[in-house]
């Protein structure tokens, strides 16, 4: 029996294309597995992963959520992609915290643009008590507004994921960012077991998980199957799964890195969806070096979530006018929180 057809598929076909995967989230995944998957023929690989999508989605709405960079560069960190990181020459100039107008001034925009989650980052290696202390402020007055509330300050120590819990953080984002085997290459000041640890921090205080990864550091097909297997591993896996593209900063380590095939981009996002049928597979970084095309291939392959505004944290992101476009071409509307689509 093919091995895709071993725990996780509900039928006795011998083709994983005969078969509807258990929607249970206990379904483990191995890393061969994975790759099976990211080694089918092209148009069986999206059949598959539409199909997951439509048993657990709405093939047509796609969840917004706008970010904001909290506290800008500094970083004492060496992530090898990162353009906040304070060794590398990048140009990004060791900010001060926003203040908590300036974030809910921020936050009342995205509302207004149709924006369901509000998503704050800050390049932290974690959060010190005081920073907690401002967080916990900012959090709630976002909340209060009436948007989710996400943010990713780096590694949590324990009791600081129950503070942000009782702020009103409805997710926490700390991506585990590629395979374990593939991460030492990229990152030295942290491990892979800390980035384990927070997010069972998270989990463990109640909230939702945002994890995922970045493709295009020049890894091979097997360490994104690594990544996607580790993710839909969790247990439960993520609520949310970010799929960044590899935005290459001057100065960073990684400028220069072979860019990946977007297809095999198209695929990734693919195997997130099938191994992680209720997540949120969100298309991430690297959306603004991306033709409308692509993006509809991601949709297609089971993207549901987007970044929408002007930018990311430090780089540029689809202008919101063009993502309307985009939206109307494709007949795609904005998942809300109450009924009314925006878009
Ligand atoms: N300092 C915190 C941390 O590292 O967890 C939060 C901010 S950090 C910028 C959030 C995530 O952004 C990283 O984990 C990484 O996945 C993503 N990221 C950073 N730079 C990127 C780049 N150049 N291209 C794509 N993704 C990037
Ligand atoms: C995630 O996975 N991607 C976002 C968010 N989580 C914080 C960040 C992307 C950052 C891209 C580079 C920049 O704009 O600085
Ligand atoms: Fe960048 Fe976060 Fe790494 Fe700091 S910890 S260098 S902000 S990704």
């Amino acid at each position: 029996m093919n091995q895709l057809t071993s725990n996780k598929i509900n039928c006795d076909a011998t083709h994983p294309l005969d078969c509807t995967t258990v929607s249970s989230n206990s379904v483990s995944w191995t890393v061969v597995e994975i790759e099976m998957l990211l080694d089918l023929p092209f148009n069986d690989l999206i059949y598959r992963a539409q199909m997951v999508h439509r048993q657990h989605h709405d093939p047509n709405a796609i969840q917004l959520s706008t970010l904001i960079s909290v506290k800008t560069g500094g970083c004492p960190e060496d992530c090898g992609y990162c353009p906040q990181a304070a060794r590398y020459h990048t140009g990004i100039q060791n900010l001060d915290m926003l203040s908590l107008e300036e974030v809910v001034m921020t936050a009342k925009i995205a509302k207004e643009r149709g924006a369901s989650r509000f998503c704050m980052g800050a390049a932290w290696r974690g959060p010190k008590q005081r920073d907690i202390d401002k967080m916990t402020e900012i959090i709630s007055a976002v909340k209060a507004l009436g948007l989710q509330t996400c943010a990713t300050l780096g590694m949590l120590k324990s009791g600081q994921a129950e503070q942000l819990r009782e702020a009103g953080l409805d997710y926490y984002n700390h991506n585990l960012d590629t395979a374990s085997e593939f991460y030492d290459e990229i990152i030295k000041t942290h491990g892979y077991q800390d980035r384990l640890d927070t997010l069972q921090k998270v989990r463990g205080a109640g909230m939702n998980v945002c994890s995922g990864g970045i493709v295009g550091m020049g890894e091979t097909r097997q360490a994104r199957a690594g990544l996607i297997a580790q993710l839909a591993n969790l247990g439960p896996y993520p609520e949310s799964v970010p799929i960044n593209n590899l935005v290459q900063i001057v100065g960073t380590p990684l400028h220069g890195a072979e860019t990946l095939d977007p297809l095999e981009f198209v695929r990734t996002i693919a195997t997130a969806r099938i191994s992680m049928p209720k997540a949120m597979v969100r298309l991430s970084a690297g959306r603004q070096e991306m033709s409308e095309v692509l993006q509809a291939l991601c949709f297609l392959a089971g993207a549901n979530s987007i970044f929408y505004g002007d930018t990311l944290l430090t780089t540029d992101n689809p202008g919101v006018e063009q993502d309307k476009l985009l939206f109307r071409k494709l007949g795609l509307h904005a998942l809300q929180l109450g009924s009314e689509n925006v878009l």
